[in-house]
């Protein structure tokens, strides 16, 4: 479904086995050194998310080339078969001539606990316009998607459930965006994840 130009939700698009492979592969992420962090923003706050990325360091608000805060071990590497899921994941969201570009390379990790939320924001460290791919596992959550004048309305709730893309590309990528609320206890049982997990692969272009 195509939420607004460039802007495409592919519900179900990771189906059960692979959802349990992404999560195994998350949970191996989150484990120290380099592992789920708390983000401090630079006004005192917290994230009620808390994140793990892979290729580069993200802080708010940049990518940093090398240690990660906290514990200062080396971000870990992102993967190659992650790249190609990436790749697969425009090409059937926006179509082959849109996966064409340069390959992607930074993966940030958010988990939401029940409680967590993420505020109107837009994504404007990279230094590349390919499109953000976006994996859901585990709770659904509401997706607030907005304008890319402003963080207040016009927007669209979006419900994101377990398995589901969504790809942010053209004047979508610049569009402000949110997670408002997570719905607990809504996670497939069998996937055994007690809050939400969002794959954000990014093309850094540094
Ligand atoms: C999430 N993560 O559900 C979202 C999914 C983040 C973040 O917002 O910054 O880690 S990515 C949503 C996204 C990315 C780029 C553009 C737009 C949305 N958009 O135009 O709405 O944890
Ligand atoms: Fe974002």
């Amino acid at each position: 479904t195509e939420v607004a130009p460039g802007a495409v939700h592919v519900p179900d698009w990771l189906d059960p086995a692979r959802q349990r492979e992404l999560l195994a592969a998350c949970r191996q992420w989150a484990r120290p050194p380099a592992g789920l962090r708390t983000v401090r923003t630079p006004g005192g706050g917290t994230m009620t998310a808390r994140q793990v990325c892979l290729g580069r360091h993200w802080y708010p608000y940049g990518y940093a080339p090398t240690a990660v805060d906290g514990d200062g071990a080396p971000v870990k590497p992102f993967p190659a078969w992650l790249g190609e899921l990436g790749r697969k994941a425009v090409a059937d969201a926006l179509g082959p001539q849109a996966a064409t570009g340069a390959a992607y390379d930074i993966a940030l990790i958010n988990f939401y606990g029940a409680d967590a939320r993420m505020g109107m924001h837009r994504d404007s460290d990279e230094r590349s316009d390919a499109p953000v791919v976006s994996l859901s596992l585990g709770d659904t959550c509401v997706f607030r998607f907005g304008n890319t004048r402003t963080r207040a309305r016009p927007w669209t709730d979006i419900e994101l459930r377990s398995g589901d893309l969504f790809v942010f590309g053209g004047p979508s990528r610049l569009a402000y965006h949110g997670v408002p609320r997570v719905h607990g206890g809504t996670a497939p049982g069998e996937l055994g994840l007690s809050g939400r997990l969002n794959i954000t692969l990014r093309v850094s272009g540094l």
